[in-house]
């Protein structure tokens, strides 16, 4: 049986780490890429004795030549994918809105904002002239409604969601499906680079509450990939179960 692909962006962490894990797991041949070459060879070969195939791609979503020439690069059998799951992306800072970092603004709009575009762009026309495909965009609960002091980066995953809906319209005459899905706290490395590598601020995050993990979220696109193909989930909010909201959260 010809094995469906899914290309997984910023596989060497947390939730896309946990998605690779779990497509390959499910019968799937993965392309997982990120900015971390070793990491994606490590996986890479702890993918492969799952029997999968896998192909590892080095490059930063920011970068459009490289995000171009990577998609470019794929031949034969690789270059139908099935499903992309647009999930590299990252917090910087937690700050005032007027007193935030320009720098980090920029990075956290150019990967969150553009990379997923980027991607998006340059995968999804394959995808409909098969008539075939799924765009799974890891959004968050922080694009429902900003937090405090999470301006910016609330802002890129109402973005995403925002994109994710008008991906859909634009799809809709083709039987590609677009997912949005929403997790609340996750713990991955997601607030090591938020707090620039401060891992005693990243783990107050999760402190007097059982977190989600990646593979909670990996589980819900997969479930969303497996669907039948008339049904499209088209936006998921997955919240750990002490958490009510992106600001609510009720911790022993
Ligand atoms: P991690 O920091 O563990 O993983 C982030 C991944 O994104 C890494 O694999 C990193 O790879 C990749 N990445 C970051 N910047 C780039 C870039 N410019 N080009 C290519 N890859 C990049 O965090 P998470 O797993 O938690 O985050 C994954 C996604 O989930 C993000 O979009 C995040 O916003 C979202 N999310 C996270 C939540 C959480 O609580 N953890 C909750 C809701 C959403 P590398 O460094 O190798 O490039
Ligand atoms: C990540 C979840 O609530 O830390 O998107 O912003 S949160």
């Amino acid at each position: 049986m010809v094995k469906k692909i899914v290309m997984v962006t910023g596989a060497t962490s947390g939730i896309g780490e946990a998605c690779a894990r779990k497509f390959a797991g499910g019968g799937y041949n993965v392309i997982i890429t990120g900015r971390r070459a070793e990491k994606l060879e490590s996986l890479k070969a702890e993918l492969e004795k799952t029997g999968a195939k896998v192909l590892a791609l080095t490059f930063d979503v920011r970068q459009r030549d490289a995000a171009k020439a990577a998609v470019e690069s794929l031949s034969g059998e690789w270059k139908n994918i099935d499903v992309l799951i647009n999930n590299a992306g990252l917090a910087l800072g937690l700050d005032k809105e007027y007193e935030g970092d320009f720098e980090d603004w920029d990075t956290m709009i150019d990967t969150n904002i553009k990379g997923l575009l980027n991607m998006t762009r340059f995968i999804v026309p394959g995808m409909v002239s098969r008539d075939s495909g799924h765009v799974i965009n890891i959004g968050s609960v922080a694009g429902d409604a900003a937090y405090a002091n999470g301006n910016v980066y609330c802002a890129t995953k109402a973005a995403v969601k925002a994109l994710a809906d008008g991906l859909r319209i634009d799809v809709a005459a083709s039987s590609v499906r677009v997912t949005n899905l929403k997790p609340g706290l996750v713990q991955t490395n997601f607030s090591n680079v938020r707090f620039h590598g401060d891992d005693k601020k990243a783990e107050s995050v999760y402190e007097g509450i059982q977190p989600l993990t990646g593979a909670d979220i990996a589980d819900v696109a997969f479930y969303a990939a497996s669907a039948p193909a008339h049904v499209q989930i088209a936006e998921v909010l997955i919240l750990a179960t002490h958490q009510a909201s992106g600001s609510v959260v009720v911790r022993k």
